[in-house]
């Protein structure tokens, strides 16, 4: 069999998790509009029996930024790139308009371990198809003649297959890591609190989802019923009414989506309660990154 770990990079919002949703089949990583999505390197599992067994690693998108999680963002990226085979570089749509090499292959260029990569244009239904030339032309230009581009449309179903197999040429014989039903080594608490926080991301704006995380408190399986109590922590005071909406109607809507989605995926009723917790200032301080754990030891 051939198997491996991927890790995928690239720019926030380059689409890197919904690549890895739309590789693997299932829902592994969050998505938003809003870039920093990723916090922790997330794994999806695509196993093809008796033939292949690819480990995606989703990586966060960092920046330069050394304010809040960044540093801890950035960490995550570095130990995924550490502990993979194979470097799956994304390139965001919006770089193709700039006169800079894209993020992802500065990135690759410049690690120390040299490790296979495939590259990927991202959303490319995003681009319009007279630019492709152009940025062919481009992509000679900032990474020579021999690498290949693959252009993807994870949401339309674009260029996967070809992908598939480019990055499976890359893998090396060898046991099945995990076993063929899996796709996620993620606990269902792990993936409730996730959903939490998606929903959070997309129904809240400026600056409250980059101070957001969600924990789970209780996640009891009763035979009829999953019982669900989490905390949505904020870093300010003023955004708790912002979590909780006028009549604790955005709170009432972030519920009733994550609980929707949530019954769904796991197949089960749900009793789903949140809490809106101010943690004043918790990404500058160092005992609430490790309890809400963004940290590294
Ligand atoms: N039309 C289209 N939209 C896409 C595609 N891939 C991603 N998007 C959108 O781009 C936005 C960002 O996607 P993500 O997958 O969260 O991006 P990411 O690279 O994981 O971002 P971070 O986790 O923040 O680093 C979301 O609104 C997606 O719906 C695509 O193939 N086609
Ligand atoms: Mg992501």
């Amino acid at each position: 069999m051939k198997t491996g770990y991927i890790a995928v990079v690239g720019l926030p919002n380059a689409g890197k998790s919904t690549l890895v949703n739309a590789l693997i089949g299932e829902k592994v990583s969050i998505v938003t509009s809003k870039p920093q999505t990723t916090r922790k390197r997330t794994l999806g599992i695509l196993t093809q029996p008796s033939e292949y067994q690819m480990i995606f690693v989703d990586t966060p998108g960092v920046t330069d930024s050394r304010e809040g999680l960044n540093p801890y963002l950035r960490r995550e990226l570095d130990l995924a790139i550490d502990e993979v085979d194979v470097i799956l570089a994304v390139v965001a749509p919006w770089e193709w308009k700039k006169k800079e090499k894209p993020w992802a292959v500065e990135l690759v260029e410049t690690l120390q371990e040299k490790k296979p990569v495939v590259y990927a244009a991202t959303q490319i239904s995003r681009v319009p198809r007279e630019a492709r030339v152009p940025m062919l032309d481009q992509w000679k230009q900032w990474v020579g003649e021999e690498k290949e581009l693959n252009f993807t449309s994870a949401l339309e179903g674009h260029g996967l297959l070809e992908l598939k197999d480019k990055l499976k040429a890359l893998l090396s014989e060898g046991p099945a890591f995990f076993s063929e039903d899996i796709y996620t080594p993620q606990t269902m608490r792990d993936i409730a609190a996730e959903v939490i926080r998606e929903k959070c991301f997309e129904q809240l704006h400026q600056e409250v989802p980059y101070g957001l995380a969600v924990t789970i408190n209780t996640f009891e399986e009763k035979p009829r019923i999953l019982n669900i109590s989490a905390d949505i922590v904020i870093e300010k005071d003023s955004h708790k009414g912002m979590v909780i909406g006028k009549g604790g109607e955005k709170l009432k809507r972030i519920g009733t989506e994550a609980r929707l989605e949530l019954e769904k995926q796991f197949g089960h009723k749900i009793f789903l309660e949140l809490h809106a917790v101010v943690r004043s200032g918790w990404t500058r301080k160092n005992q609430w990154l490790v309890d809400l754990g963004y940290t590294h030891a």
